[in-house]
Formats: C-alpha cells, sequence, structure tokens
C-alpha cells in the first residue's frame, strides 16, 4: 500500500473537511459522559461479517437506527440485536456539533438518524471501506474522534488508487461530504499512549469514534 503523511500545508480533497480540535476537553468529556450511558443500555458487541470473519473493534450505535453485520450482510436495524430495545438517542450536543458542521460544509438541514460508535483497544483498526448502505449520499457523514490518536487512511474511489494518512487526534472532527462522501478510508493505526486524558467510555489505552449519518 502506498501512503504519504499529510503535511500541514497539503490540502486535503474536496469533500474532506477536518475541524481540528474542534471540541476542546471539557467538551469531549461532555459527549464521552452521555456516549456512556449509551454503552451501558446498548452493550458493544464484535460483529462478524457475511464471510464469517470478525471485526475486531466492539461497536454500537444511537439514533432510530444502527448499523449492523452478520451472516446476512449489512444493515441498519431499529432495535439493538441482542437486547431488542431501540437505540437511544443521539446525544443533544453531538447533534448540534454535527449538524453545524455540515452546515459550515455547505450542507443545510441535515437531521444523522443513526451514529455508529466504533472502539478502538489499543490494538485496534478499521479496514479500508466506503460507507454506501445509506441511501442518499448527498447527506454526509460527520466523524468524531476521542481518545488516542489515529492514522486514519483515506483513499480513492477504488480501492486500488493510493491512500493518504491523516493523523486525527481527540476532539477533531472530519467530514466526508459532497465529491468525498464515498471516499476509501481506514484506521491503519492507534498511537496507544497519545490519549490527552483517560474517561471510562474510551477501551483503555485505545480510541472511541463517532460516526453520524443519515441511513433513510
Ligand atoms: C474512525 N471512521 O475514524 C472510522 N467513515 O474510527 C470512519 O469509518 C468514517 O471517519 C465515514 C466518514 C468519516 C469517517
Ligand atoms: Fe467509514
Amino acid at each position: 500500500m502506498q501512503t504519504e503523511m499529510f503535511s500541514a500545508e497539503e490540502p486535503l480533497p474536496r469533500g474532506v473537511t477536518l475541524f481540528r480540535q474542534r471540541l476542546d476537553e471539557p467538551a469531549q468529556c461532555q459527549v464521552l459522559d452521555a456516549i456512556l450511558d449509551v454503552i451501558h443500555a446498548a452493550p458493544p458487541l464484535r460483529l462478524t461479517m457475511k464471510n464469517g470473519a470478525q471485526l475486531i473493534n466492539r461497536m454500537t450505535n444511537c439514533g432510530a437506527l444502527g448499523w449492523h453485520s452478520d451472516a446476512r450482510g449489512y444493515r441498519y436495524l431499529e432495535h439493538h440485536p441482542e437486547t431488542g430495545a431501540p437505540w437511544p438517542a443521539i446525544p443533544p450536543d453531538v447533534m448540534a456539533v454535527a449538524v453545524e458542521l455540515a452546515a459550515r460544509c455547505g450542507v443545510a438541514g441535515y437531521a444523522p438518524d443513526a451514529c455508529l460508535v466504533n472502539l478502538y483497544a489499543a490494538d485496534g483498526r478499521l479496514s479500508l471501506h466506503r460507507d454506501h448502505d445509506e441511501c442518499d449520499f448527498s447527506w454526509p457523514i460527520v466523524s468524531f474522534s476521542f481518545g488516542a490518536e489515529a492514522v486514519f487512511v483515506l483513499g480513492g474511489f477504488t480501492r486500488r488508487e493510493p491512500v493518504r494518512e491523516v493523523l486525527l487526534r481527540s476532539g477533531d472532527v472530519l467530514v466526508l461530504h459532497g465529491p468525498s462522501r464515498t471516499r476509501y478510508h481506514g484506521v491503519k493505526k492507534i498511537l496507544s499512549g497519545t490519549a490527552p486524558f483517560e474517561h471510562p467510555a474510551i477501551p483503555a489505552r485505545g480510541r472511541l469514534n463517532l460516526t453520524c449519518r443519515r441511513a433513510r
């Protein structure tokens, strides 16, 4: 895989907008307190893919819909697959920031109905993928990072195109929108030990990511 670090001056591709340090530490803790309640109400699971392989990171959801994967494939569910309960609501401050940043990216009227919670242990990663299980790609995905830094990889529109690396830190918010909404991306590595603080919602020496989307 070809990789190359983004330098500070190198602009991100159109439709990739990174709001560095959008959330200060008190704002991050407020979100994480609310996510701790989500985790208690909707226990994170290690999901399985169609081919039987298990995903490395545990995941849960908040919002009307939750992303799920099992032997039948990927889809959005209205209820937690084990408890049968509806997913907890998206915390109001997460919703407010997602709506604000979508608007700053030129998308008015954003109303995310799904927010995936990704829990990375110190050795967590996420293989190269495109988010394409949603109905309308004109709605952006707004992605929040908490805990240890992550080496995020951003590719093109086929798996074969080279990827570039972007470092995501706790408090950063990344928006994929417009022409970049369906770019390939993933998380190559967690830089364990780089978290600015600890919080019980974040796995030890790991990272927590929220991705808000409009699924339907
Ligand atoms: C992560 N993020 O940062 C994984 N998807 O842990 C994603 O998969 C992602 O950051 C769509 C849009 C933005 C993202
Ligand atoms: Fe994604």
